[in-house]
Parts: C-alpha cells; structure tokens; sequence
C-alpha cells in the first residue's frame, strides 16, 4: 500500500474539553449543561477528573510529539472563559488555554479549535434560556469574540458547533431538548439559533483573526439503501435529509434547503426566522467542512402507517441491543449484513469514509478536513502490562487507507484528526468506552471512589495503535 496524501497533510487527534480536562470545579470554571447531563444517567459518570488533561496536558503533549503528530484538535469550555452571567472574562481560563496552545506550538502541532462542543454554561441555561432563547446569541458572541482575541494570533484553524445535526437529533442525550415542551416543532426554533450562532462565529473569525479559517463539525454518517428496490432508495434519500444533509446544505448555501421549508409548511413548523437572518447566515461563508465520521447506517422503505420507534443507541456495550428507529413515511434503519459492528453496535465500515467525503466533496466543494473518527472498545490493561487493541489499529488503517483513496477521486482534504489521543470520558459509557491512542490507568469506578484526583495514577500508557499510527507517520506518508 502507498497512501498518497498532500504536502503539509495534518495528522491529529481530537477530543473535548468536557470529556478531557476534568478539573471541573478548579480556577473559576462554573458547571456546564453536559456536566450535569453526565451525572444524571447510568452508565454516565461525571466529568470531574476524566484523563485530567487540565494538569496533565504538558505531558501529553510530550506524548502526542513522540508520535509524531502535526495537529491536535480539542474545544475551549465556555464557562472556563465566560463563568457568569456578568460576562467578566476568567484569566485563569485564558492562562490555561493560552498555556496548552503554546506548548503544543512548541513541538510543532497545530491547534485546531472547537468553540462549542456540548458544555453550554448552567448561566446561559437558567439565565437566558439555553438554545431555546435568542439571548443566547449576544452570549454566544461575546464568548467566541474573547476566544478569537485572545488565541487568534496562534490559532488559524477554528470550528463552530460540533455536530449541530446530532444535538437536535438526538437532543435528550446530548441535553438539548431540556425545558422544550413540543420537540418535534421547537427543536426547529433551536437549530435555527444555532445556525446564527455559528454564523456570528464565522464572521466575526474573518473579521478578528487574521488569515484564520473556520467550518462547521457535521456528524456525517452515509446512508445506503437496503436493497435496490426503488422505495429503500428514497427511504435512505429520507434519511440522510434529515439526520445531515439538512445542516450541511443551510453552512453550504446560508439558507434552508427547499426540502425543509417543504417539510415546515406540510408540517405547519414555524422556526422564527426574522428579517436579516438569513442575510446573516448568507454572509456566512465557511472555508472548510470538518467531518466526524465514524460509521454508515442502512435504510429500508417504512410505509406510513408503519410503527414509530425511537433511536435506542446501545448503551452497555453488550452487542445487539441497539434499537434501530421506525419513522413512518420516510424510513426505517436496519442492520448491515455486509459489515462487522462494534460491542456497542457501531458499523465497522471503512468505506463509509471514502463514501461520505466523496458525497460532501460532490455537493458542497468545500475542502475537508476529518475532526473525528475512532473505534470505541472496552480495554484494559494485559498481562505484560501493555495495551493491545488490533481492532482500532485496523480501523485506523483501513479509514486512511479510504482517504487516500478519496484523495485519489479527487477529493480535497487538508487533515485527519482520530478520537482520540488520550482515553476519555465516552459521551455515554464513561471510561467504559475507550477510544484512545493511549490508555489512561483508571476506571469509572476508581474515579467515582474519590474527590482528590492526586489519589489516582491516570498513568499513561502507550497502546499498541500509538505505535502504529507514529510508524504511519514517520513513514513519510505525506510523500
Ligand atoms: C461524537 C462526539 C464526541 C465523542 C464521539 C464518540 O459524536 O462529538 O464527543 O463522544 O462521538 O461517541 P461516544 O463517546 O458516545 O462513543
């Protein structure tokens, strides 16, 4: 195999800020929506140490140089930065930023920055009314304009919302849906304030950081259709309309698809849109897409008076006890007998990857750059004290393997940052679900057990991908 990637190809690893730095309660971070979203359900654990990046990030920055990593993607925490509801800016949250952004320059990787990645401050939630409300946009704002003058003269890659299409999708498991009392209807007024969200980002990072770029973070999960029975084509049409295609097409065109403002009427939704909004979202030009991409789903044509089911993602690790959704009239997801799936019946399927950055190259043109793309597995340590996991070095290999071939189609993508570098807290199996390159000495319980995070070791160790991937590297890759 000769993988053919560009000069300057970034190869990264990713994470959050929720699920990564612990410290929660430390240097004047007040508590975040997904915080407390964490604590309320088994097997969720709280967030309070997780891998302890927050004191320990300069040793794994160390790590990520030995591996040989060019980028390193991870999200600021806004209630770090802006704590209340009196706007005042927390230098140690600036301090702490400024402190991991210049030590991963020092070894040559570049910053890539999420501003919103799940953990809205409580503030902004009981104060202004969260997402629902438009008083969360000033909010926004200011948030993201301290970002861009206090890191924009060492951060040139910049991203909005991650993964907007699955909080309004999956918006109770990602905490979104809290206080919203007709879902199917206002999750709409919701997404709409995200758009302009993002589209104050976008402007106000042309208009601050000098020669800075900055995209959205779609969770992009390809759709095939069953069979090639005509209706299972439109039912996976269906589905990929409304779980991303919708969100991709608004960051693309700066206005809502006809599909969707169809979909409003027939339906009689009304998402406030108001004058000079969409003037707005339309000055909003992205530079780049950054994809999440784990998986595919599989669609089959649901007749109208089929039974609704809800999405049950499996959320113990034991395959098979994913429930896949029922949605009358427009489809129904089923199970690929092509493909292998994880323990937590994720679809192990490479060529999903060529496939969607193919599909988003095709109808958006925007450079890509990968934000996300892991194996989740349950791990621990062997008995010769390392840790092998052949099942994510494959899936590592045989995603850039799907690159490199999308590459060749003539695709244009500038990066690819795996989840994760270190283990973290999974959004909804704790440690439990481990996606790292390197493993972090601890479970869920061992954390739950204790308030002193100096009582636990968090070692790091080194996995058996690491090496591979620091071989990949190495190995001139990016000829
Ligand atoms: C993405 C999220 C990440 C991460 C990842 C893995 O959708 O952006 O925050 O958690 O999924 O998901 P999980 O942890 O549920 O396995």
């Amino acid at each position: 195999w000769n993988p053919r990637f560009p000069e300057g190809f970034l190869f990264g690893a990713s994470s959050a800020a929720w699920q990564v730095e612990g410290a929660t309660t430390e240097d004047g971070r007040t508590p975040a929506i997904i915080d407390l979203n964490s604590q309320k359900k088994a097997p969720f654990v709280d967030n309070k140490f997780t891998a302890d990046h927050y004191h320990r990030y300069a040793e794994d920055v160390a790590l990520m140089k030995e591996c040989g990593l060019t980028s390193y993607r991870f999200s600021i925490a806004w209630p770090r930065i802006i704590p209340a509801a009196d706007g005042a800016v927390n230098p140690d949250g600036i301090a702490f930023y400024n402190g991991l952004i210049d030590e991963l320059l020092a070894a040559g990787i570049t910053p890539i920055v999420t501003l919103y990645h799940y953990d809205m401050p409580v503030w902004v939630e009981e104060e202004l009314g969260g997402w629902r409300s438009r008083d969360v946009i000033p909010a926004f704002e200011h948030y993201v304009r301290t970002c861009f003058e206090a890191f924009g003269d060492r951060v040139k890659y910049w991203l909005s919302i991650n993964e907007q299409n699955m909080q309004i999708c999956y918006g109770d498991w990602l905490g979104v849906s809290k206080g919203v009392e007709d879902w199917f209807r206002d999750k709409w007024k919701i997404n709409h304030i995200m758009n302009l969200c993002h589209a104050v980002a976008v402007n106000l990072c042309h208009e601050l950081v000098a020669g800075g770029k900055i995209g959205p973070v779609p969770g992009y999960v390809p759709i095939y259709p069953e069979t090639c029975r005509p209706e299972d084509q439109i039912a996976a049409m269906n589905a990929e309309e409304f779980t991303e295609k919708i969100w991709c097409d608004t960051y693309a065109y700066g206005d809502y698809s006809p599909f969707l403002y169809n979909y409003w009427r027939n339906h009689g939704i009304d998402p406030d849109i108001r004058p000079g909004d969409i003037e707005t979202m339309k000055r909003a030009k992205s530079d780049f897409l950054a994809v999440n991409c784990y998986r595919s789903n599989t669609a089959r044509h649901a007749p109208a008076d089929a039974e609704a089911q809800d999405y049950l993602l499996n959320a113990s690790g034991n395959k098979g006890e994913l429930t896949f959704p029922v949605v009358p009239g427009q489809y129904a997801l089923t199970r690929n007998p092509y493909v292998e799936y994880t323990d937590w019946d994720w679809e192990i399927d490479p060529v999903a990857m060529r496939y969607a950055l193919r599909y988003l190259w095709d109808h958006y043109r925007l450079p890509m750059v990968i934000t996300e793309n892991g194996f989740g597995a349950h791990e621990s340590k062997s008995s010769d004290g390392k840790v092998h996991d052949p099942q994510r070095l494959n899936y590592i290999r045989d995603n850039l393997y799907q690159i490199g071939l999308a590459i060749e189609d003539g695709v244009e993508v500038f990066g690819y940052n795996a989840w994760t570098f270190t283990d973290l807290l999974s959004t909804g199996n704790g440690m439990a679900k481990r996606y790292g390159f390197v493993f972090i000495d601890t479970t869920d319980e061992e954390q739950k057990a204790t308030d002193d995070v100096s009582t636990l070791a968090l070692t790091r160790i080194p996995k058996d991908s690491f090496y591979w991937y620091q071989s990949f590297i190495a190995s001139g890759a990016t000829q």
